[in-house]
C-alpha cells in the first residue's frame, strides 16, 4: 500500500515513527509523477502484489502485539461483526443483481476494519454520522440485520420504514445518524452533533466518516477549523478507498497526505492503514481520550480499498484486476482472523462456527426483509420533509 512516509499522531509531534503508522515504502503505480516517486523505478504489477504479501506478514507482526493487550471476547466479537459485513454485503450484492433492491447501492467490501475497528471503541452512547456506504456501519452501531436488509429492500420492517433505502439507514435509539447521499454534508451536520454534545455535556463523543473525495468539498475545511476552533468532541474519519467513484485520489488530488490537512487548523491527525483493524482500534482509542479528556477533535486518516465499484451499477473499467488482486493479498479478514490463530485467541473452528453464525444471520435478514410488506399507501406523506 502507497502510505505517506511521515504523520503526525499529535499536533504538538509532528513526526510519528514510519513503522507506528503504518508506512510501508511500498509504491503503487505514481508512475506519472515522480515527486510522489521519490525518483524510485516505479515497481511492476508483479513486483507490488509480492511487496503486498510481504507487507501482509510485517502486519501480522505488529498486530499480534495490539492482540495481546486487548480482550478475547472483544476480538472475537470484532472479528464475527467483519465476517457480518463481508457477508451481508455479498448477499446485498446478490439480491440487487435479482432485482429485489432498487436504486443505488455502494458496497463497503474491503474496507470493514475502518467501521470496525474505530466504532467497536466507542461507547454505545456515543454518536456516528456517515455517508451513503452505511450498511455495514448501521449493524456494527446495533441496528439489527434485519432491519437493514428490510430497508434496502424498501420494506416497511426497515430501520426508517422502507423510506430511505440503501444510503440512509439511521436510528435515533442507536445513535445512528445517517447516511447521507450529498458528499460531504454529514461533515457539516457531524460537527453539528459535536456542537450539541458539549453545549448539552452529554459526554459523548461523535465519529463523522467521509469519503477521501468530500475532502475537496469547502464543508471539510469549514467544519474542521470550527471544531478545532470550538474544541469539539468529534473524530473525523476520511476512509481513503482510493476512488470516489472512478476517479482516483491521484488524479483529483493535489496531495496524497489528507491527515496532514488536519495541521492547517492545528487538528491532531494521524494516518492509519486500513487494512490492519487493530491500527484502526488504536489510533481511534487515543482520539476519543483526546476528545473526553480534553473536548478536542482528530482527524484520522484511515486507508483501504474499495474492492468493489463505487455501487452496484459500477463496471470497474477504469483499474486493472492486478490492482485489485494487490489490495486482496492483503485483506483485513484474513490478516485479522491469522494474527488471531496465531496469538492462539481462535481455532480453525471457531472461526468456522463464526462464518457459519454470519451466513445464518444475513439469511434471516433476507428472510425477514422478503417476508416484511411494503409501507402502505397511507403512508407515503408521512416523515417526507421536503
Ligand atoms: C455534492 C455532491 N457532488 C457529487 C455527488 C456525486 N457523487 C456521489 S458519490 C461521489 C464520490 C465520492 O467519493 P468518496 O467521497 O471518496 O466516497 P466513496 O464513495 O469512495 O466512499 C460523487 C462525486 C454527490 N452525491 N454530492
Ligand atoms: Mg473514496
Amino acid at each position: 500500500m502507497d502510505l505517506p512516509k511521515t504523520a503526525t499522531a499529535s499536533k504538538k509531534k509532528t513526526t510519528a515513527p514510519a513503522s507506528k503508522n503504518g508506512s510501508t515504502g511500498l509504491r503503487t503505480r505514481a508512475a506519472g509523477n515522480p515527486a510522489q516517486n521519490n525518483g524510485k523505478k516505479t515497481p511492476s504489477e508483479a513486483d507490488i502484489v509480492e511487496l503486498a504479501k510481504q507487507e501482509f506478514q510485517r502486519r501480522r507482526r505488529s498486530q499480534l502485539e495490539a492482540i495481546k493487550k486487548t480482550d478475547k471476547k472483544l476480538l472475537r466479537e470484532m472479528l464475527y461483526q467483519m465476517v457480518l459485513g463481508r457477508r451481508f454485503e455479498e448477499k446485498c450484492a446478490e439480491v440487487y443483481r435479482m432485482g429485489k433492491i432498487g436504486g443505488f447501492c455502494h458496497l463497503y467490501i474491503g474496507q470493514e476494519a475502518i467501521g470496525i475497528g474505530s466504532m467497536m471503541a466507542l461507547e454505545p452512547s456515543d454518536m456516528v454520522i456517515t455517508s451513503y456506504r452505511d450498511h455495514v456501519q448501521a449493524m456494527v452501531k446495533g441496528i439489527s440485520p434485519e432491519a437493514v436488509m428490510a430497508e434496502l429492500y424498501g420494506k416497511e420492517g426497515g430501520c426508517v420504514g422502507g423510506k430511505g433505502g440503501s444510503m440512509h439507514m439511521f436510528s435515533k435509539e442507536h445513535q445512528f445518524y445517517g447516511g447521507h447521499g450529498i458528499v460531504g454534508g454529514q461533515i457539516g451536520v457531524g460537527t453539528g452533533m459535536a456542537y450539541a454534545a458539549k453545549y448539552k455535556d452529554s459526554g459523548q463523543v461523535t465519529i463523522c466518516f467521509f469519503g477521501e473525495a468530500a475532502v475537496n468539498q469547502g464543508i471539510f475545511h469549514e467544519s474542521l477549523n470550527m471544531a478545532q476552533l470550538w474544541k469539539l468532541p468529534i473524530i473525523y474519519i476520511c476512509e481513503n478507498n482510493q476512488y470516489g467513484m472512478g476517479t482516483s485520489q491521484e488524479r483529483a488530488m493535489s496531495t496524497r497526505n489528507i491527515a496532514k490537512k488536519a495541521e492547517a487548523f492545528e487538528m491532531a491527525n494521524e494516518f492509519v492503514d486500513g487494512m490492519d483493524v487493530m491500527a484502526v482500534r488504536d489510533a481511534t482509542l487515543r482520539a476519543i481520550e483526546r476528545a473526553r479528556t480534553k473536548g478536542e477533535p482528530t482527524l484520522l486518516e484511515i486507508r483501504a480499498y474499495r474492492y468493489m465499484g463505487h455501487s452496484m451499477s459500477d463496471p470497474g473499467n477504469y483499474r486493472t484486476r492486478e490492482e485489485i488482486a494487490k489490495y486482496q493479498e492483503r485483506d483485513p479478514i484474513v490478516l485479522f482472523k491469522d494474527s488471531l490463530k496465531e496469538a492462539k485467541v481462535l481455532t480453525d473452528k471457531d472461526f468456522d462456527a463464526i462464518e457459519k453464525q454470519a451466513v445464518e444471520a444475513t439469511e434471516a435478514a433476507v428472510k425477514f426483509a422478503e417476508e416484511s410488506p411494503f409501507p402502505s399507501e397511507d403512508q407515503l406523506l408521512t416523515d417526507v420533509f421536503a
